[in-house]
């Protein structure tokens, strides 16, 4: 049934909750468009979507399945709309992405509520618009503008693009009302519809701006088809209007089946999985509004930042005044910082400081829903610091360590409410990384359980469960890779052939500048705390200990792996870090040899696929997408490369057998080779 307003009909999109543009909306929308144009009542049409969105673009799901092909395609929809004999006009609120942002580019005019973001995220999926964006957009709003929505993938405040030639129109208030009056007006002035395929672009001039935003490719960006396969389309501005859409669709189809697309879309499906508890863990969470942080270091006032920014009061609490101090200050500095670089409004600042309160009394404990312990890691510490949380806390709040390896039962058990305890693992800058480990002890309740998912997502995090065994996920997997890369260092690799692999694979960094950037005393002390269990069999990398005696802690103190000058990293490793390697590769009796960068690449990744199969096997993650979700999100490991299940899932199995099997044999004693199978088949 048409709904038809004063001669205008409005066709409102309906296939919750996003509006995506599955097979079945697609023949709607066409269904309604000939039901309207045979309407002889009809003036025009208004097509809209509902509040949260008009449309978040094609379905998703779709994608690599005959569905997706099956017609009226997307573009078969938007050419109809454009050759409408009536006007239509989108009428926009809530978001409007990719395919749906192409919708109401086929549209003769598009209204925009103040509030409705748009934006082509496709490129983070790997693609590129495939259903005429990067054909109409450049004709409306010029190739420069274009390219950034489309390169960038993020979306855009409508208000912000006001002025861009995007919009007839935003308003701030009914804004099907305002479609409908410019249908009526395009329906009466006699004029020919505007249609954004009409719009003139000088062929020297596309070519210029692809040609300047070829140059900018970043190295990340040149390893992904994605990137070049849009300026190619854009490139294609400079032909005819249908011969630039026959190009983006021969690219757009050739992207689908790519690896890093097929990887990307992984991604988007697994980390919505990761944030929903399996189902037989579920429970609702308690009520969370007030939390206390304990420790005012960079960790504790990341918390207090985050937790400020989601609208909780919180409580920070030292036992040393200067300690507290600096704490305070540091969040101070962050949101004057934030005000003065244009990111955040100043009230919205001083409205979360002043939700801050500092306190060095355990009494304040009393207020909070949530406490969350950020002091050393060290077990005798932080079985204090939970006797006093005991101590003060009231009933029913839930009680959190910010452990990154201990095991928490034993901090749980210094309470007389373990069930009431979990761990919440943050990530460093913990206002910045999304990643929050959320760690089931063995008494933890599931309505705890529960609250620290619901507390992550309140923070705007990517909360992943984890079991309670030695480094979580995260650390235990990336301490399997680091020491692989050790590894490579005694068999004839250099720290910058490693880190030059890795980085070439993708990640932000390697594993060389990572460890100087945090400081080698960490693992050291962890190495030393650790030396009365170890086997001596075991083949032991001692690189970090004697740059560490030497006192090349790293980043802090001008030398590590690398040495820095005015801190900058001096590329290649200086001679007295070599002396080390050469040494222990000499006392391992190893020949030293050159590692290419596959062989490198690929002993990282299948360390890590090792470790994943070992936890996955002992219950430490509930999903292998989850594994995936936290070296993602925590340990920069490369989106479009999907992840070390992922990676490994793409492998021929007996050839990744084979080199699991090398790796457990030049690792020798005491390396457990994992079964892949329960990793590789769920
Ligand atoms: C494209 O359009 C290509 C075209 O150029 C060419 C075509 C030929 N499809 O994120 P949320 C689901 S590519 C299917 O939790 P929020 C999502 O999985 C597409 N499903 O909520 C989730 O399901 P579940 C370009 C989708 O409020 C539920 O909706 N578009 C799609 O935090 C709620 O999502 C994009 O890349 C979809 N397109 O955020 C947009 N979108 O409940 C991607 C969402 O079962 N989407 N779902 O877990 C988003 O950015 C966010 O989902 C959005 C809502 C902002 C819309």
């Amino acid at each position: 049934m048409l709904d038809i307003r004063n001669g205008i009909a409005v066709i409102a999109l309906n296939n919750p909750p996003v509006n995506s543009l599955c097979h079945a909306l697609r023949e709607a929308i066409v269904q309604q468009l000939d039901a309207a144009l045979a309407d002889a009542t009809v003036r025009g049409i208004v097509l809209t979507g509902n509040e949260k969105a008009f449309s978040a673009g094609a379905d998703v799901t779709e994608f690599g399945t005959p569905r997706q092909l099956q017609e009226p395609i997307l573009r078969t929809v938007i050419a109809r709309i454009e050759a409408s004999s009536k006007p239509v006009v989108a009428a926009i609120a809530g978001v409007a992405l990719g395919g749906g942002l192409e919708l109401a580019l086929g549209c003769h005019g598009r209204v925009a509520h103040e509030k409705a973001r748009v934006g082509l995220p496709e490129i983070t999926l790997g693609l590129i618009p495939g259903a005429g964006a990067t054909q109409r957009l450049p004709r409306l709003i010029g190739m420069a503008a274009a390219h950034a929505l489309m390169s960038g993938g993020q979306p855009q405040g409508a208000r912000q693009l006001a002025q861009s030639g995007l919009f007839d129109d935003v308003v701030a208030g009914d804004v099907v009302g305002a479609a409908a009056a410019l249908v009526a007006k395009l329906a009466g002035n006699g004029q020919p519809y505007p249609r954004a395929r009409d719009g003139q672009l000088d062929a020297a001039e596309v070519q210029a701006a692809v040609d300047a935003q070829r140059a900018k490719l970043s190295a990340r960006q040149k390893v992904q088809p994605a990137y070049g396969a849009l300026l190619d389309a854009l490139a294609a501005c400079a032909l005819p209007f249908d011969e630039g859409m026959k190009k983006e669709r021969e690219l757009f189809l050739a992207l689908v089946p790519t690896t890093a697309a097929q990887a990307l879309r992984y991604q988007f499906k697994v980390e919505r999985e990761a944030t929903k508890l399996p189902a037989a863990l579920r429970a609702p969470a308690r009520e969370v509004r007030s939390i206390a942080v304990i420790g005012a270091g960079t960790m504790g006032s990341g918390i207090a930042i985050s937790a400020l920014d989601a609208g909780l009061a919180v409580l920070l609490l030292e036992q040393d005044a200067a300690a507290l101090e600096r704490g305070r200050q540091r969040i101070a500095d962050h949101y004057r910082d934030r005000v003065a670089a244009g990111k955040m409004a100043a009230q919205v600042a001083a409205a979360n400081e002043a939700r801050l309160q500092t306190s060095l009394e355990w009494e304040g404990l009393r207020q909070a829903d949530l406490v969350i312990e950020a002091v050393f890691e060290d077990m005798a510490v932080k079985q204090e610091v939970f006797r006093k949380i005991d101590a003060h806390a009231r009933a029913g709040a839930v009680l959190a360590t910010n452990t990154s390896y201990l095991d928490i039962d034993p901090i749980a058990e210094a309470t007389a409410r373990p069930q009431d305890v979990l761990g919440l693992h943050f990530f460093s800058p913990a206002n910045v990384m999304k990643l929050l480990e959320v760690v089931r002890g063995a008494k933890t309740a599931p309505d705890v359980l529960a609250t620290g998912m619901a507390l992550g997502a309140t923070l705007k995090k990517m909360p992943v469960l984890t079991g309670n065994a030695f480094g979580f996920i995260g650390n235990r997997i990336y301490n399997a890779y680091r020491r692989q890369c050790e590894f490579m260092l005694e068999d004839g690799a250099w720290p910058e052939d490693v880190d030059t692999a890795l980085t070439g694979l993708g990640f932000a960094m390697g594993p060389f500048a990572v460890a100087d950037l945090s400081g080698l005393d960490i693992a050291w002390r962890m190495r030393k705390a650790q030396a009365a269990t170890r086997d001596p069999r075991e083949r032991y990398v001692s690189i970090l200990d004697q740059l560490c005696e030497a006192g090349r802690l790293g980043r802090k103190t001008g030398a590590g792996y690398y040495a820095y000058v005015d801190g900058k990293q001096v590329k290649t490793t200086d001679a007295a870090v070599r002396d080390v390697i050469e040494q222990a590769s000499a006392q391992r009796g190893i020949t030293r040899r050159t590692l290419a960068p596959e062989e490198i690449q690929r002993r990282a990744l299948l360390a890590m696929v090792n470790e994943a199969a070992l936890l996955f096997a002992e219950g430490v993650a509930s999903r292998p997408s989850d594994i995936d979700v936290v070296l993602m999100q925590g340990y920069g490991f490369p989106r479009w490369e999907g992840g070390p299940v992922f990676w490994a899932r793409q492998q021929d199995r007996t050839q990744l057998e084979h080199d699991l099997q090398r790796l457990a044999d030049e690792a020798g004693f005491g390396f457990t080779l994992g079964n892949l199978d329960p990793l590789l088949s769920t």
